[in-house]
């Protein structure tokens, strides 16, 4: 039988980001230097097949501190932590490795200035996404105020209006945050900030591919967890952006093939924690079904790196 013609949009950038990369060499690295198990705080970085695989390796993923014994080396996942974290692990003289993302950690130091300069913050970010939680744990309780939308700008009640500084969580939405830093800036105009907000560049990036595929087919599939902030953000970016049919995918397994049948093209991209073996996956899938022809929409190239801390580089 005919396969059916099919053209494969895939974008790029997709999939793993630097501090992804770094995160997941972390663990494996300390996995090599102090052998299993290497206990991990939360998951290193939110995919399911990351995990797994590191598990195999030896790796033992906990929710918290307290379900770490004080003789196993610990990692702290991209996301970042509150810094009772670290002050309770080097009370309990712990063996332990930062997997914070830099891009995270950047904006821990912002929080710690602008608190240090006597201002309140106002976190725009997810409510109890483990990277919120961890930033608004820099500072002591009711120094950071949490905002998801612009409606909550309207409720808040700092303590000084004219001491006021925002910081944002690094996978919103570009377009989403613009109009709750433009609600925060009218509300209270002596607001400080960055020059945007500290969305990072894979994040920007990924929706901006997102867009620009979006504007040649009307279906597209996130491949990335469900617990995954920037990869949910991917698919509301590609659903706003005039996609009918923009979903998260786990892997080629999660496709409603029912949902896709007479398309004749669709959009594939990666959330910053997916690895490109899912990707793959998920394109043979495609080449399964269809006579397919992959297009590349490249709206960024990059070539960013972070290294994994001294400690590791070291011999043991
Ligand atoms: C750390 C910070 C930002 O849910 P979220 O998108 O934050 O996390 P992952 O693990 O899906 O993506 C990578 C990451 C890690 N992004
Ligand atoms: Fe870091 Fe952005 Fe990736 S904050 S972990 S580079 S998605």
């Amino acid at each position: 039988m005919t396969k059916p013609p099919l053209t494969l949009y895939l974008a790029a950038p997709r999939g793993f980001c630097a501090g992804v990369d770094r995160a997941i060499k972390i663990v494996e690295m300390a996995l090599e230097k102090w052998g299993a198990p290497i206990y991990v705080r939360h998951e290193i970085v939110h995919n399911k097949f990351v995990v797994d695989g590191l598990r195999a390796k030896g790796a033992v993923f906990v929710e918290e501190l307290e379900d770490c014994p004080n003789d196993r080396p610990v990692i702290f996942s991209a996301h970042g932590v509150p810094k009772a974290v670290p002050a309770e692990a080097s009370k309990r003289q712990m063996i332990y490795v930062d997997a914070t993302c830099p891009l995270v950690s950047k904006v821990h130091i912002e929080a710690e200035r602008h608190h240090q300069n006597g201002l309140q913050m106002v976190m725009i970010g997810h409510a109890g996404h483990p990277e919120t939680v961890g930033t608004m744990g820099q500072l002591p309780e009711g120094e950071v105020i949490l905002v998801e939308t612009p409606e909550d700008v309207l409720h808040i009640t700092p303590r000084d209006p004219d001491k006021l500084a925002f910081i944002t969580q690094t996978t919103l939405s570009v377009d989403d945050t613009a109009d709750v830093v433009a609600a925060l800036q009218s509300r209270f105009p002596a607001i400080v900030g960055p020059h945007k907000e500290d969305i990072c560049y894979a994040t920007t990036n990924r929706q901006e591919a997102v867009k620009a595929m979006a504007a040649k087919t009307d279906a597209m599939l996130v491949i990335g967890a469900p617990n995954s902030s920037n990869s949910k953000r991917l698919v509301e970016v590609g659903a706003k952006a005039g996609c009918s049919y923009a979903q998260l995918v786990q892997r080629a397994d999660d496709i409603d093939w029912r949902a896709l049948e007479g398309i004749d093209s669709i959009g594939i991209t990666a959330g910053a924690s997916a690895p490109e073996v899912l990707i793959n996956e998920v394109i043979d899938a495609f080449k399964s079904k269809f006579d397919t022809t992959v297009e590349i929409v490249e709206t960024a190239v990059e070539n960013v790196e972070f290294k994994v801390p001294r400690v590791l580089r070291e011999p043991a």
